[in-house]
């Protein structure tokens, strides 16, 4: 093997280690996408693209908010924030909420991933209904990492 050959594998290796090293989310996380928030005002559907987003590629996703007993919240005003908890830093945008698209359903425009991973998003929650938050996880592959 030459010496250039040699430097060369060593990069590759380190950094197929360096992605693989980010892209490993704690066992057992929970992705599902539907939760209840953390004072059971709400049950809150997270609705990705249907299409998994390329890394660094703008995009949106919705938001269905209903109350306990299955009625749709309209009117509401949510907050979005997250990030990579393994990595301590924030989302790299200020993805929000623009409008209610129909009964219950609110668009969030504005959502990146720089990274693949383990990603939070939150969501504070205002509505006739009360204050209230939750939050999802998400794991962006690194096979989606097309540019
Ligand atoms: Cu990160």
């Amino acid at each position: 093997m030459s010496h250039q050959l040699r430097v060369a594998t060593t990069i590759s290796v380190l950094a197929s280690f360096a992605l693989s090293a980010c892209a490993t989310p704690p066992p057992g996380l929970d992705v599902s996408l539907e939760r209840t928030s953390a004072a059971g005002r709400y049950v809150v559907s997270l609705v990705p693209p249907s299409t998994p987003p390329a890394i660094n590629q703008m995009h949106s996703w919705m938001v269905k908010l209903k109350d306990p007993a299955g009625s749709p919240v309209t009117g509401a005003t949510l907050a979005v924030d997250g990030g990579m908890p393994q990595h301590g830093h924030g989302l790299p945008t200020k993805p929000r909420v623009t409008r209610e698209i129909e009964s219950g359903t609110y668009l969030v425009e504005g959502m990146k991933f720089s990274m693949p991973g383990w990603w939070d998003i939150k969501f504070d929650i205002q509505s006739a209904q009360g204050h209230d938050k939750v939050t999802f996880n998400t794991v962006v592959a690194p096979l989606t990492a097309r540019r």
